[in-house]
């Protein structure tokens, strides 16, 4: 068997991941926002995340992959109480306080399109239908902060390969779940639900295109968007989709939530880029969540340093095509 019921887990594995954050941590916070130079610091949202619940299933036996970075990895508490996940609320703290009651089995994934083999996935299927690999990744969010976390999964051409993209296949659209009577948190940010993003062909079939199911060890919680999401390591977080319940392989750019939004902002490439500002957030350095004093600015480097995808843009202006 591949995944142990939470059930299985002893206790004491089970307790760290229960992660309360006290008043005064919050306090400490909220003077160093106050002294950033940022106008809108990405820490800002980040009030009192509520705790953890542990109902995570472990995922074994998984294989180690040379797209891995050795750097330090974000503590687990960052990675599931500051997130980006709008269905859920606007503010970093509120996908870990609103999404616990979410059901997320049964739960299967749709894919059609220009392909020779539409199909429906069930999560089993998908969990099954390659070797899981630890990857450990840098992630970078449009607004100024990055983590470094041991993704579960395996490249999604694995997946693409067994529905047989026609020749008319230029693009791939992901869409994630959107139920307004379990998700009535995200209607102060103005975006239109559910959420939508889409590669280019041959960015999706990059091997470092992750389809993920889990995170340091287990399957993904709720709020990293449990149970799979897209992770796309050298672009802006915006374009790694949770909760994922369609692919479509189309013809056509597809309209996609952020660049719909506020296109100024949000392009369709969103390339990890230090040279590009963003209208609010310049992105030549980042905040690394998880040091001392909310972590250490470090420079962004060109693709998140994923530079063997540098490939795919030959002859592109990245300037125009952000
Ligand atoms: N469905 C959905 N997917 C989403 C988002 C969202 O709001 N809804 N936010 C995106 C953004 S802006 C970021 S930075 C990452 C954050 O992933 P994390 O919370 O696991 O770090 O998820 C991305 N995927
Ligand atoms: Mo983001």
């Amino acid at each position: 068997m591949l995944i142990k019921k939470a059930g299985d887990i002893p206790h004491s594995e089970v307790t760290p991941r229960r992660v309360y954050m006290n008043r005064r941590k919050f306090l400490v916070g909220a003077a160093l926002v106050g002294a950033t130079p940022f106008a809108a610091h990405p820490l800002a949202g980040w009030l009192s995340p509520a705790p953890v619940l542990a109902d995570a299933a472990k995922l074994e036996n998984l294989l180690k992959s040379p797209y891995s970075t050795r750097e330090p990895q974000t503590p687990y508490k960052y990675v599931t109480t500051f997130n980006n996940f709008s269905e859920f609320g606007a503010d970093k703290s509120d996908p870990s306080k609103n999404a616990g009651k979410f059901q997320t089995s049964p739960w299967s994934v749709a894919v059609g399109g220009e392909v020779d083999k539409p199909r429906t996935f069930t999560m089993d299927e998908i969990l099954k239908l390659a070797p899981l690999e630890e990857r450990v990744y840098r992630h970078r969010c449009v607004e100024g902060w990055s983590i470094v976390v041991p993704w579960i999964g395996y490249s999604f051409s694995a997946l693409a390969k067994l529905v047989q993209p026609t020749s008319k296949a230029r693009f791939v659209a992901f869409q994630s779940f959107y139920d307004p009577k379990v998700m009535p948190f995200g209607k102060s940010t103005g975006l239109d639900f559910p959420y939508t993003e889409g590669l280019r062909l041959d960015e999706a079939m990059h091997p470092l295109a992750l389809l993920c199911v889990g995170m340091y060890g287990e399957s993904l919680p709720n709020q990293d968007g449990a149970p799979v999401r897209m992770v796309i390591p050298w672009k802006y977080g915006f374009k790694s989709v949770k909760s994922l319940v369609q692919i479509r392989f189309v013809t056509r750019q597809p309209s996609t939530t952020w660049n719909a939004a506020n296109p100024p902002e949000y392009g369709f490439y969103a390339n990890v880029n230090p040279t590009v500002p963003n209208p609010r957030y310049s992105q030549a350095m980042e905040r690394r969540l998880g040091g001392p004093f909310l972590g250490e600015r470090i420079n962004t480097l060109m693709f998140n340093g994923y530079d063997q995808v540098a490939g795919l843009y030959a002859g592109m202006d990245l300037r125009k095509n952000y």
